[in-house]
């Protein structure tokens, strides 16, 4: 390499698939100029579109929101500016208002979220010991609960351990794939390109998905089901094994307990009974039952599709019922894939940034394990479970009792204001709460309700260990010097816990990784040494020495991390989803994701690269007969509206949504579908469902008027984040739109059109001004 450039070996900093990526670096500019693939377990040298180049938001192109680069204060308090204070005097000012609510309400009145993102599993073991061990609390979460808790509470229930069981490189010797609501071709294209690899090597694929995606596009049996109907299919699935003696009987009666009452309470579970709940025919239930039965090597991958329904837990539970029945657990090349979404969701319920449990998922009310770490840590723990983070707006807004009242929410590395369902609400706890802290890389639109912010240094610019969704902890590497004053998130929540007298310091990443697996034993042989040697290590690893290497899959021979060993068949019985269509909001409203664009996108939609695939306001797929009906095309803005909101979007006419059925992805500011979405939760899990709400979508017969509306709100929003609009990166509004064309999904000749329509759209829009007076909610519009 020439002189002033060097290479750093690291990992993706989005999606779980966990992806080894080679940076070239400037080190005269202190910039990153390239990203290409490198050799990982996961990834064997490939990466997706956001690997190459989603590391641009470092060079802060300020194009949706801007760094942050120094710590601010409301010092005149809430609805005042935020202004530049000093290092010390934000920590001073955030450990002495902590204090005083402690003082007054004590220390269940904190609420603590950490990061599954950038931050890396030794910040996320920072959290947890910052709330558990200074505060004094358990209410610490993160953003799993709205997202794969369900998996994690129901697989510990069924087989004793929430993590997959099976790995990513296995997942191409599959001989069955049962793909049940996840789209891996969007969300981890690295994974997807496991499942095109099993297919050409002959596996069948079962793909069960409301809408037609891509695995849905290769499967040899795709149940285009009714949005919400999951548990009446797994059932269904169930009974017919059971019905045509397909189970594995020597498996179940070794290795499971509770046949006998499972199989009497799915009496009423025929697929004939359930099929015109589920929507599709109850010959094709019973041929996916028997494919899925027909190898000891179906690998059963599940995604949100599962988890954001009030139902999440039960359906986890189901999905494991059908590996358990067929004895498709226990060795290589089955079993089940909850593929976790971040780069580190894992890893953040690894650490414990969890309110039931301390790092290494040993329990917070076992008094063994409590007792271990109130030795380690030097004082006195809570013995009973903290608070779910979905919990917070019902703790803010509707508890009466101030003693019971979360009075602060110190938030590292999540956006509530942006991904939490039911906006409205989020911002009214938001700003009833006494005190707001975030801790983050970028201003977002919970920055705006912070009474402290603090600024973290990025990916990028700190060491780490992040984990896989299957489980190995792989090292990521600082490349350059941080911007600004920014801290590395550890750093800056050990420094408030020594303000407020509990003092914690750290040199390194590697010292309190050290202190970490002294704690953990599944954790303990996984070294920084080890990683180094070997590229990363898969948990359980107990064992430091060179020969323990970790583990590829787990439950071998069939023992279950349960306490008797034994998996445990589980019936819940279907319910339908809370909210269902009628004749005022006659569509079914769906939310996911975008190819190009990452959650609430303060990263991609700083990137130049991903940001001119895709821009505001997003989108709505309906069936072209519902758009017809409503007398709309590709590219017209509409209004959709629900009982908790309204918002504004682009119609994306698409064969691949059924008739009634709409998504929309929730990467969007101005396109908020999170304005719409219920906060209807699982009981078990709390996590919402994300995944089911009813609609309306409103046609806008002014287009002109519209288009200028949206080109003005993203200008504000864009202000309201510290761009100022004659930056000379400041960018045209609405501009671009290519409806996810990277990567093949919904790249549509529709897609072509819209883009087509858009533009055209779009330079109408750009003569508007702004006018910062007017209202500042997306409700406005
Ligand atoms: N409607 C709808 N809503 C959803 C979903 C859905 O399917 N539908 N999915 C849900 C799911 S599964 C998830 S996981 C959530 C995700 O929601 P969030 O967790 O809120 O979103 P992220 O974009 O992952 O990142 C959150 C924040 O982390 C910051 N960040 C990144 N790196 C660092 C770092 O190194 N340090 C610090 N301090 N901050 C950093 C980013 O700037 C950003 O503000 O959204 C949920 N919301
Ligand atoms: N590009 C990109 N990648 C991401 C993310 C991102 O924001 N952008 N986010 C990351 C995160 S945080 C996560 S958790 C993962 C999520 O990854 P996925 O789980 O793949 O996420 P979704 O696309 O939200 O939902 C998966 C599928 O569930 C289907 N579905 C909806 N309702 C039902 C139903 O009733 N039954 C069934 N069986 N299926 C249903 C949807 O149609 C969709 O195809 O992605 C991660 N990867
Ligand atoms: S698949 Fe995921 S980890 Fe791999 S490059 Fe893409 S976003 Fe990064
Ligand atoms: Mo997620």
């Amino acid at each position: 390499m020439e002189q002033g450039y060097k290479t750093v070996r690291t990992v993706c900093p989005y999606c779980g698939a966990g992806c080894h990526i080679a940076l070239t670096v400037d080190t005269v500019h202190n910039r990153i100029v390239k990203a290409t693939g490198a050799n990982g377990r996961t990834n064997e040298g490939r990466l997706c579109l956001k690997g190459y180049y989603g590391w641009d938001y470092l060079t802060d192109p300020q194009l949706l929101t801007k760094r942050l680069r120094y710590p601010m204060i409301r010092k005149g308090g809430k609805g005042s500016p935020l202004e530049r204070v000093s290092w010390e005097e934000a920590i001073q000012y955030t450990a002495e208002r902590l204090q005083a609510i402690i003082k007054e309400y004590g220390p269940d009145a904190v609420m603590g979220a950490g990061s599954a993102r950038g931050p890396g599993n030794e910040a996320g073991y920072i959290t947890q010991k910052f709330m558990r061990a200074c505060i004094g609390t358990n209410n610490v979460d993160h953003c799993a609960r709205i997202c794969h808790a369900a998996s994690v509470t129901g697989l510990r229930a069924s087989i004793g351990e929430g993590a997959m069981s099976v790995s990513v490189p296995e997942i191409e010797d599959a001989e069955v794939i049962f793909n049940i609501g996840y789209n891996a071709a969007t969300s981890h294209p690295i994974v997807a390109r496991r499942v095109v690899k099993a297919k050409a090597k002959g596996a069948k694929i079962i793909c069960v998905d409301p809408q037609i995606t891509e695995t849905a596009r290769i499967a040899d049996i795709h149940l285009q089901i009714k949005g919400g109907t999951n548990l009446a299919l797994l059932n269904a699935m169930a009974y017919t094994m059971i019905e045509e003696g397909l189970v594995d009987e020597a498996f179940v009666k070794a290795h499971t307990e509770g046949f006998e009452d499972y199989a009497n309470a799915l009496g009423g579970y025929a697929p004939e009974a359930m099929a015109s709940i589920i929507g599709v025919p109850a010959e094709m239930i019973r041929r996916a039952a028997r494919l899925f039965a027909s190898s000891k090597h179906t690998v059963t991958l599940w995604g949100m599709g599962i988890t954001q329904f009030a139902q999440g837990v039960d359906s986890v539970i189901a999905c494991s019922n059908l590996s358990l029945l067929t004895g498709n657990y226990g060795h290589r090349v089955t079993g089940v894939g909850p593929v976790r979404g971040q780069n580190n969701v894992q890893g953040t319920c690894d650490m414990g940034v969890l309110p039931d449990v301390y790092p290494g998922y040993q329990r917070v009310d076992d008094p063994k394990a409590r007792a271990k770490f109130e030795k380690a840590w030097g004082v006195t723990l809570p013995a009973t479970p903290g608070l779910p983070l979905t919990l917070v707006p019902e703790k803010i807004l509707r508890e009466t009792d101030p003693k019971k009242q979360i009075h602060a929410y110190y938030i590292v590395g999540e956006d509530p204001a942006q991904s939490d369902p039911d906006l409205t609400e989020i911002r009214e706890a938001l700003s009833a709460c006494d005190f707001v802290v975030i801790q983050d890389i970028f201003m977002n639109k919970t920055a705006e309700f912070a009474d402290v912010v603090l600024p973290a240094t990025a990916w990028g610019e700190h060491d780490a260990v992040y984990s896989s969704c299957d489980r190995g902890f792989q090292r990521v590497r600082k490349a350059i010097e941080p911007v600004g004053e920014a801290w590395p998130d550890w750093k800056i929540q050990c420094a408030v816990a020594t303000a407020m007298g509990y003092p914690m310091s750290y040199t390194s990443t590697q010292e309190i990784w050290d202190e970490m697996r002294s704690l953990s034993p599944k954790f303990y042989g996984a070294t920084y040494e080890k990683m180094e040697a070997l590229g990363g290590v898969q948990w359980p690893c107990v064992d430091p020495s060179m020969e323990d290497r970790g583990t590829e899959y787990l439950h071998e021979g069939g023992t279950f991390a349960t306490e008797n060993g034994k998996g445990r068949l589980l019936f819940a019985p279907y319910k339908p989803v809370h909210e269902e269509v009628d004749s005022e909001y006659p569509l079914s409203l769906c939310t996911v994701r975008e190819v190009g664009h990452y959650s609430v996108r303060t990263m991609t939609g700083n990137c130049r690269m991903l940001s001119k695939l895709e821009d505001e306001p997003g989108w709505i797929a309906m069936n072209p007969a519902d758009c017809k009906r409503l007398g709309i095309t590709t590219g017209d803005l509409v209004y959709v509206h629900s009982r908790r909101g309204k918002t504004i979007t682009r119609c994306l006419a698409t064969e691949r949504a059924k008739e009634g059925a709409t998504y929309m992805t929730y990467q969007w500011w101005v396109g908020a579908c999170n304005e719409l979405t219920i906060g209807m939760l699982d009981p078990k899990s709390r996590t919402p469902e994300y995944k089911y709400c009813a609609v309306r979508v409103e046609a806008i017969a002014d287009q002109a008027a519209a288009e200028a509306k949206v080109s003005e709100y993203y200008e504000r929003l864009r202000t309201r984040m510290g761009i100022t609009v004659n930056d000379k990166n400041a960018k045209v509004p609405a501009k671009t739109g290519t409806a996810g064309a990277a990567n093949g999904t919904m790249a549509t000749a529709h897609a072509k059109a819209a883009m087509a329509t858009t533009q055209a759209k779009a330079a109408m829009a750009t003569a508007v001004t702004m006018n910062p007076a007017k209202e500042r909610e997306v409700r406005s519009l």
